[in-house]
């Protein structure tokens, strides 16, 4: 047994934010050691504000010093170190970068708007929920109606990368999303939501304090 610690990526995430979901779905996917941060959004740690003044999570800090701070980017790093399934071959074409560009666009503006709709006046909570159908939802069933996942029938890094933000608006109202007519997207959506993947990144870590233990993730 080696007398020294291999010095892991640390990762600062919180559990519920879908960007940080998706950092931890490819980590998990790559089976990637990470050293697990949880960070409350209203108390950052200064050591994540030190690596990335943006001060968004996730980041990800590698032993060489280098900083990821964009959740793609993450993703992309990670399966970049192991893909055995192929999720970057099959989940990263120009189509399914459109998706994600939308997804973090136009849906994710709409999504806010509609899960905070008093915060929103000027438009009702239905308005905002049209317009989240209208980019994404119904360009996804359409793709989804033709295979079970964005690139084929095995699922991939636009999937991964889109999943979190779909969970997000059906938990607004999940009795007018389990009757809604997207029928393909919702079984996208289910089989992500009770995936082995799933289970494992939205394992609760308390939060993180300088001079914690090591939280090794996947755990
Ligand atoms: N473009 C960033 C966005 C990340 C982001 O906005 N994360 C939110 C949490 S879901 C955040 O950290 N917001 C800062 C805050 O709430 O103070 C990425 O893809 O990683």
């Amino acid at each position: 047994m080696p007398s020294w610690r291999p010095v892991l990526p640390i990762l600062y995430s919180f559990r519920r934010c879908p960007y940080a979901i998706r950092a931890r779905l490819a980590l998990c996917q790559a089976d990637v050691a990470v050293a697990l941060r949880e960070v409350v959004l209203s108390n950052k740690p200064a050591a994540m504000l030190a690596a990335s003044a943006a001060g968004t999570v996730p980041v990800l800090q590698l032993p060489s010093g280098e900083v990821i701070a964009q959740s793609l980017d993450i993703m992309r790093w990670a399966l970049g170190q192991q893909d055995a399934d192929g999720w970057l071959a099959r989940g990263d074409t120009a189509g399914q970068r459109a998706l994600i560009d939308t997804c973090d666009g136009a849906f994710k503006h709409a999504l806010d708007r509609y899960k905070y709709a008093e915060r929103h006046p000027e438009r009702s909570a239905h308005a905002w929920r049209d317009d989240a159908v209208a980019c994404l939802i119904a360009p996804l069933e359409a793709q989804l109606s033709a295979t079970a996942h964005l690139g084929g029938e095995q699922p991939g890094l636009a999937d991964a990368a889109i999943f979190p933000f779909v969970r997000q608006f059906a938990a607004v109202d999940a009795a007018w999303w389990a009757a809604s007519p997207w029928t393909a997207t919702r079984r996208w959506h289910d089989r992500w939501a009770t995936s082995a993947l799933m289970a494992t990144c939205m394992h609760k870590f308390a939060p993180w304090q300088p001079g914690a233990s090591v939280t090794v993730f996947p755990p």
